[in-house]
């Protein structure tokens, strides 16, 4: 068989008989009709399921969302006979499906890869076996997975021990029998705690070398009776609905707001709720904030250890077991059935290797810095070298010979954890810096393998020798993975693989995206879209597409919204438009308390700081495309505008469209700021230092009644206009280029603008750069957005202005989309345009003013 390989040319080769190597021959040869070889170290498919063979070894998301969806067959075929399925029937069900697909004929197993060379010449890879033989490929697709490659103990001596010594990760395929034996178990990750909890009936003494003590919460695992199994997978579908629209690609319950907004009790109510209906519901269906708070994350963390010390008998014991080093879920949250009852057994041992830590294997046992033990059996359940590791075993070199292990010396990089620049026709599934650690891996799988499918295909439908990652995309994508897990308590793990620090000397970087499912799928579907943004075909590189540009805190808002299943604005009726600009409300930071004044005629609220007067005043106009939006949602940012400006604020009330169109709310605004000229300084205000202001349509509203004002003789101290758009017709390339969002597309843009016009003729009145004369308008500050399709003509009619003599402040905010002002609670770098905002009113100056 050997040599019927040597020199073979393949289309693609794939590496791996996982749950992603099975489904990439499937896909790539009986789909897209390629010549596929596939390589695989193990004697057999299953990939983490055939080395993992330890006693309890399962998975923890339920067996009806942990496999594959691609096929109908397959769902309504199998029956899972537990709910969390154990090692021996995910293998079944694996080795069913390669049946079934007929893929095991294009592997080859017990073959390791040992050499992957890129021939830029030829443009392909040569593919070195450790069996000798040599083929090559167009294409590599790597399915080798990111937990594959034990972590290789710190302590020396295991070659001494003159017991039985397993690794959990390559455990025998017969049974190992323990009953009678002195047992050890040296780790308390996912893999410890299951291995603990099966085994501490079986062995006579069991002793658990712990070094960081993990917040196992029960799994909910049982039996599925004959009638439910079949029910499961007729229902699939509707089981398994909506799982992809979900953070982490299971359809469990959305959470219940934050953590820190609830009281003791509901929060405890709520625990207990999801504690019992077992997995990763207590982290996901819980509160909102747990993972991105440390003092909300602090009221699980400690809600967990009340029900280890309620469990563990022993309060010695008991306080051992209970993690106080570092937030829940900051490192891979473990599930348990009986783990810390296991611990009430006379038999069963903790010893703590954190003070007194594991020097080394000896002949007879475990020796610490303390103490000597004695085992006849010892079980290394010490974790996995993550993520980089299982790729550099492929011993890659890319373009110009660039070896991967240089590539990452600082850390791992990847574009979507698909692609690496550098080494062009080569994808990974499930690759550092993609999302697979928190998304149900059979999902992010699939999802990984259409992506690449989809670019294999068109690469060969427009004869492209190359398609690779870009090093820019690449760098965009590592900004956006680590700019989100810095918002997440993640970073505040000690040792986690999630940081790469379980490996010592291993670059500590963001190994995944951290964003969820739904944006991470919005992003792949956007780069796809836009023709493979962020990748080079045939080295022609396409621009970086605007939802990798984000920034991490915009991009989780989006995130969420997806989660929430959120149409895109263009597709709502006027009444949901109108809904959500309200339900921005919850978006805002709440504004400080301040003596607020309400006016009939015309309708607005004065907020008054409680300051020595006469103070500056800012007229704000809200947004909301002229159709939305109100004085409650301009609410909290007058209050913090008032507060930090130490300002009057006037929030001036206008009509809407389509029921009042132009010149309605033109009208309204500059009547608005008439009143407020003539009357403010009845409530402490200076009609000398007025500022009109607005955010999107209103800031629309504010450089018009600035115009207007200028004309009618009212003197105005400044202008500051946050996006506004400003002219319907603008052709501009930021409307092309956000055309389709984030968030705010040309579409809706579009709607807007046609309602607030009726059908009126376009004049200055409603596009400010259509005026005669910009001359002589008051100073204006124009704040503008990256991402938003307004940027370039709000941009250019800051130019405008400053052409025609006015002084202007233009500040462009990077990774930002067309609404943040009205999204404080979520996305911290709104406070820089408040910032911004200061600076400029605090230099306002004085105008002369008849009414004062
Ligand atoms: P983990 O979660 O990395 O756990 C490894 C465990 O081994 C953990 O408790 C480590 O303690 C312990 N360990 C590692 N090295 C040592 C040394 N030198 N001394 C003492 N203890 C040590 O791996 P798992 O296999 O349990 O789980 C991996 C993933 O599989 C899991 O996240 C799921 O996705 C499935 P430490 O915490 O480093 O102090």
């Amino acid at each position: 068989m050997e040599d019927t390989l040597m020199g073979s040319h393949y289309d693609v080769v794939v590496v791996g008989a996982g749950f992603a190597g099975l489904y990439a021959v499937h896909k790539m040869r009986d789909e897209l009709g390629l010549d596929v070889q596939a390589f695989e170290a193990a004697g057999g498919v299953g990939g983490t399921w055939w080395w993992n063979r330890y006693p309890g070894a399962r998975c923890d998301f339920e067996s009806i969302h942990y496999s594959y969806s691609f096929s109908e067959e397959i769902q309504r075929e199998w029956e899972w006979s537990e709910r969390f399925a154990g090692q021996p029937e995910i293998l079944a069900y694996l080795e069913w499906v390669a049946d079934k697909l007929d893929v095991r004929r294009a592997f080859r197993f017990n073959t390791r890869v040992t050499s992957t060379t890129w021939d830029d010449k030829a443009a392909r890879w040569i593919i070195c076996t450790d069996d000798g033989a040599t083929c090559t490929a167009r294409f590599v697709v790597s399915c080798v997975g990111g937990l594959s490659v034990a972590k290789e103990p710190e302590f020396p001596g295991s070659e001494t021990f003159r017991g039985e010594l397993y690794r959990t990760s390559s455990w025998p395929h017969e049974p190992v029998d323990l009953t009678g034996k002195r047992v050890a178990v040296i780790g308390t990750g996912s893999t410890g705690i299951q291995v603990i909890q099966e085994i501490a009936n079986e062995a006579a003494e069991l002793t658990v070398f712990q070094r960081t003590p993990n917040f196992a919460a029960p799994l909910g695992n049982e039996p599925v009776d004959l009638a439910q199994r079949r029910w499961n997978a007729e229902h699939h579908a509707e089981l398994r609905a909506g799982s992809r629209q979900h953070m982490i690609g299971v359809p469990y319950d959305p959470p219940s707001g934050p953590a820190l907004a609830a009281t003791p009790d509901e929060r405890r109510r709520i625990f207990d709720k999801y504690w019992d209906r077992g997995g990763f519901r207590l982290l996901v269906s819980t509160f909102s904030d747990v993972i991105f708070n440390q003092q909300a994350n602090e009221t699980i963390a400690e809600y967990i250890r009340e029900r280890i010390r309620e469990r563990v008998k022993d309060p010695a014991t008991a306080a051992l077991l209970c993690p106080t080093d570092h937030p829940y879920a900051s490192k891979r949250p473990p599930f348990e059935t009986g783990y810390y009852e296991a611990y009430n057994l006379p038999h069963v041992h903790l010893v703590d290797v954190r003070s007194a830590p594991i020097e080394a294997i000896t002949p007879t046992g475990v020796r610490t810095s303390s103490k000597s033990y004695e085992f006849d059996v010892i079980i290394l359940a010490t974790g996995f070298d993550v993520f980089t590791r299982p790729l550099l075993n492929l011993g890659l070199r890319g373009r110009d010979g660039l070896k991967l292990e240089d590539r990452w010396a600082n850390g791992p990089t990847s574009y979507l954890g698909v692609q690496i620049a550098g080494f062009p026709n080569l994808f990974v599934i499930n690759g550092p810096k993609s999302a697979v650690a928190l998304y149900n891996v059979p999902l992010a799988t699939e999802d990984n393998v259409n992506f690449v499918a989809a670019a294999l295909a068109r690469a060969i439908a427009d004869k492209t020798a190359t398609f690779e990652a870009t090093y820019e995309a690449e760098e965009a994508w590592g900004r956006l993975c680590e700019g989100i897990l810095n918002l997440t308590v993640i970073p505040h793990s000690k040792g986690s693989w999630y940081m790469g620090e379980n490996i010592p000397g291993k670059a500590r970087a963001a190994y995944f995206f951290a964003g969820g499912a739904p944006l991470y799928r919005a992003i792949c579907a956007e780069i796809v879209h836009v023709g493979y943004g962020g990748f080079a075909l045939d080295r022609v590189s396409a621009p970086i597409p605007p939802m990798v540009r984000l920034d991490p805190a915009a991009a989780l808002l989006l995130g969420s919204m997806l989660a929430r299943g959120m149409k895109p604005l263009d597709e709502l009726n006027l009444d949901e438009v109108r809904a959500v600009a309200e339900s921005l409300r919850e978006l805002q930071l709440p504004g400080p308390a301040m003596r607020v004044e309400i006016v009939e005629e015309p309708r607005a609220r004065i907020y008054i700081p409680d300051r020595a007067g006469p103070l500056p005043v800012i007229v704000f106009y809200h947004g909301g495309g002229w159709i939305s939006g109100s004085l409650d949602l301009a609410d909290a940012p007058c209050r913090r505008l008032a507060d930090e400006n130490g300002a009057i604020v006037v929030s001036a009330h206008y009509r809407l469209a389509p029921e009042h169109s132009f010149p309605a709310a033109t009208d309204d605004t500059f009547a608005a700021l008439s009143w407020v000229w003539k009357h403010v300084s009845a409530y402490g205000g200076d009609p000398g230092r007025i500022v009109v202001m607005g955010e999107s349509a209103g800031a629309n509203l504010a450089a018009v009644a600035a115009i207007r004002a200028r004309d009618a003789g009212i003197p105005l101290a400044g202008q500051v206009l946050i996006y506004p758009p400003i002219d319907p017709e603008a052709s501009t390339a930021s409307r092309t280029e956000f055309a389709d969002g984030p968030f705010f597309t040309r579409a809706i843009g579009e709607k807007m603008w046609g309602a607030y016009l009726g059908g009126a003729e376009l004049t200055e009145l409603a596009a400010p750069s259509r005026a005669s004369s910009l001359a002589g308008l008051a100073p204006a500050l124009v704040l503008t957005l990256e991402l938003d399709m307004s940027r370039d003509e709000a941009e250019d009619y800051a130019g405008a202005l400053a052409s025609a003599g006015v002084p202007v402040r233009l500040h462009r905010f990077d990774g930002l989309f067309h609404g943040v002002f009205n999204m404080s609670a979520f996305i911290p770098r709104v406070r820089e345009m408040y910032a911004s905002i200061g600076e400029f009113v605090a230099t306002c100056k004085e105008q002369i003013t008849e009414a004062a």
